[in-house]
């Protein structure tokens, strides 16, 4: 057995270091021993916390460590800086914020460089995430620079990510501008002891609402003042119960995975195959057919509860009513059970929407909603496609 392999059995926080240096040097016996492992691994409550540079994250981190401590929970905090310019290491600003816990043998806290990464993350995050989830951590708190335009790549990573904006209207401008909005699930109105918060909140509601994502949450928070928190922490639990934690949707990761995902515009996303009821069908997908059931997730905004099964380059989804008022409930009254959607994955979604609409296709909706875990989907009208629906996925 490698000292690598020993670190990661034995569990103790100084191997833990080593062992994360070692993945962020794309170390490939590392690698080998997190594959070894990866079984081991037990989902974590993955919070993403992401906004603008100065906008709290980091002090609200620390109330947050605070918080889950108090419900004896584990929690491993990482923080990802940019790159220093002279030696390529982690700037350690974030940690001053998180100073009282250093000595809880219950808290984890490191740094990462972001390597000069696009999109805000680590090139080896997603092989660290599930390095914790191997040490049995909790919750992990990851927070992002505060980039403000592309932490976009945290979102498929965490569930549920929150995006921080201080009631300055400069920053809510440049919150709502960016894609920020789109990827979070709990805008957080951070700083609210500062004049604007309601302000602040009432239009980001107005604006969820005009865009029809009035389901997602907006929080305002002071960690200055210690309110908030139990609010914020309460629809953390709620969403992460609704769509799951960050990580099943994942197989094995590689480093530099999730920086340069490979978009394949057009692709197969996957086929949703609409049933009664999940338990009569897994059977024969996940048993006789042998494909991975990646984990079943209810979509609150849909009403539904998806199955999710892997195939080599795309998945197969059984979905089925969430409740009565589910608009599945109406498609299987009256078509009965079987295919439902098609979706394709495209780089570009707004641009797509824009181009179909040239072509003289029409939208159910124009403006990207949430789907499972959070990535973007539009779909279009089935009266556009020869009475099939389909989905396009970003
Ligand atoms: N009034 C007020 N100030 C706050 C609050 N939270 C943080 N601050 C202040 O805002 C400044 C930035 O806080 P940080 O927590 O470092 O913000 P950050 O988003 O982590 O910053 P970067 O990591 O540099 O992007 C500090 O001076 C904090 O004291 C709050 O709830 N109320
Ligand atoms: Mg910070």
């Amino acid at each position: 057995m490698s000292v690598l392999d020993q670190s990661l059995l034995r569990r103790d926080i100084q191997s833990l270091a080593h062992f994360i240096t070692a993945l962020e040097s794309d170390s490939p016996a590392a690698q080998a021993t997190l594959k070894k492992s990866w079984k081991r691994r037990r989902p974590a409550l993955r919070i993403g916390v992401t906004g603008p540079a100065g906008s709290g994250k980091s002090t609200l981190l620390d109330k947050l460590i605070a918080w889950y401590r108090g419900k004896k929970k584990t929690v491993a905090v990482i923080a990802i800086d940019p790159s220093s310019p002279a030696t390529g290491g982690a700037f350690l600003g974030d940690r001053i914020r998180m100073q009282r816990h250093a000595r809880d043998k219950g808290v984890y806290i490191r740094s990462m460089a972001n390597r000069a990464a696009v999109g805000g993350i680590a090139p080896a995050l997603d092989c660290v995430l599930g390095t914790l989830e191997i040490f049995g951590f909790d919750v992990i708190l990851i927070e992002t620079i505060g980039a403000g335009q592309s932490d976009t790549a945290l979102r498929p990573l965490c569930s549920p990510l929150l995006v921080l904006a201080p009631p300055d209207s400069v920053d809510i401008v440049q919150a709502m501008k960016s894609g920020l909005m789109e990827i979070a699930d709990i805008l957080v109105i951070s700083k609210a002891d500062l004049p604007g918060a309601d302000h602040a909140a009432k239009t980001f509601q107005q604006c969820l609402t005009l865009r029809g994502a009035q389901q997602r949450h907006v929080v305002c928070v002071s960690a200055l003042k210690n309110s908030g928190i139990e609010e914020l922490t309460s629809k953390i639990a709620e969403q992460a119960r609704n769509t799951g934690t960050g990580y099943p949707l994942y197989s094995f990761p590689k480093y530099g995975d999730t920086v340069h995902p490979e978009i394949q515009d057009g692709s197969l996303h996957h086929v949703a195959i609409a049933v009664h009821r999940i338990k009569d069908h897994l059977p024969l997908y996940a048993k006789t057919l042998g494909m991975e059931h990646e984990g079943t997730f209810t979509l609150r905004e849909y009403s539904v509860r998806i199955a999710a099964l892997k195939l080599p380059n795309a998945r197969i989804e059984l979905i089925e009513p969430a409740g009565p008022r589910s608009t599945l409930t109406k498609f299987l009254a009256k078509r009965g059970e079987g295919l439902h959607h098609v979706a394709f994955q495209v780089a570009d979604l707004p641009r797509r929407v824009t181009d179909l609409k040239r072509s003289g296709l029409k939208w159910i909706n124009e403006q990207p909603r949430p789907g499972l875990h959070g990535s973007g989907i539009c779909f279009l009208h089935p009266s556009s496609a020869k009475g099939i629906l389909l989905e396009f996925v970003e």
